[in-house]
């Protein structure tokens, strides 16, 4: 039915139009801000080395929960692929080694509360717009779960840690303001402090950082020189067509 230049010209088309979209290119984040809350030192700002996690049971006073912040401007196309690192201090920082797993979760600040920009040499329980005084101190209404984790103590300690969920990369593509906040508490209830590298830190301990991978658009230009090579590709097989 098609003559071979018809052909060939086509998939011109359609392997261009395919290949464009998928090239993409990798970004680096770091951290904007750091810092976390503490239920006991409520008007406190705790940012230091470490970000420090914890869940007690009975509501001991010394949970703690883990607050980041990034700053996404610079990321305009549509995000494939997104790792969240996180470089371990502790699991456990009790002296006697823990061997179970402890469990830690991820949320996603919603778009528009005050603490997507929060200042982590400022931000304390009693000023964040999503701490409560419930279990896990945050108003989970106000966040998007993004996925739960699990990470052991001595084997992890000192490690990177690289989560990623689908949930996760379809936060981010829901970000219109270029501020991209996460919350990280710990779900098991523990009297140690699960700790991960600051931004402040100065004992050698990488940051936190996310990295981003998007889409590639091509420059509008680049689409209409494309689409009028295979326009003159098609025509110019149909022609051939009718001649031979
Ligand atoms: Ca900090
Ligand atoms: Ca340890
Ligand atoms: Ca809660
Ligand atoms: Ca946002």
């Amino acid at each position: 039915m098609f003559k071979p230049g018809v052909l060939r010209a086509a998939i011109v088309l359609l392997v261009s139009l395919f290949w464009l979209p998928l090239s993409a290119s990798a970004v680096v984040l770091d951290v904007a801000a750091d810092a976390y809350i503490q239920r006991d030192a409520a008007n406190s700002p705790h940012n230091g080395g470490n970000v420090a996690v914890k869940g007690e049971s009975g509501r001991s006073g010394k949970e703690r929960v883990g607050f980041l912040r990034f700053d996404t401007l610079t990321v305009t196309n549509e995000i494939l692929d997104a790792k969240l690192l996180l470089n371990i201090n502790e699991v456990d920082n009790n002296t006697t080694n823990n061997p179970n797993p402890f469990t830690f979760r991820l949320r996603g600040i919603n778009e528009g509360q005050a603490d997507e920009t929060f200042d982590d040499a400022t931000l304390t329980k009693n000023s964040s717009s999503i701490a409560d005084d419930s279990d896990n101190m945050l108003n989970e209404s106000l966040t998007t779960a993004l996925g739960d984790f699990q990470l052991r103590d001595t084997v992890d300690d000192g490690t990177t840690f690289e989560f990623s969920s689908t949930a996760l990369l379809d936060f981010l593509n829901a970000d219109t303001n270029g501020n991209v906040a996460f919350t990280l508490e710990r779900i098991t209830s523990d009297t140690g402090a699960s700790t991960f590298f600051a931004r402040e830190s100065t004992t050698g301990g990488s940051q936190l950082s996310l990295t981003v991978e998007s889409a590639v658009i091509p420059e509008p230009s680049t689409v209409l020189i494309w689409s009028l090579l295979a326009v003159l590709g098609i025509t110019a097989g149909w022609y051939r067509g009718r001649k031979g």
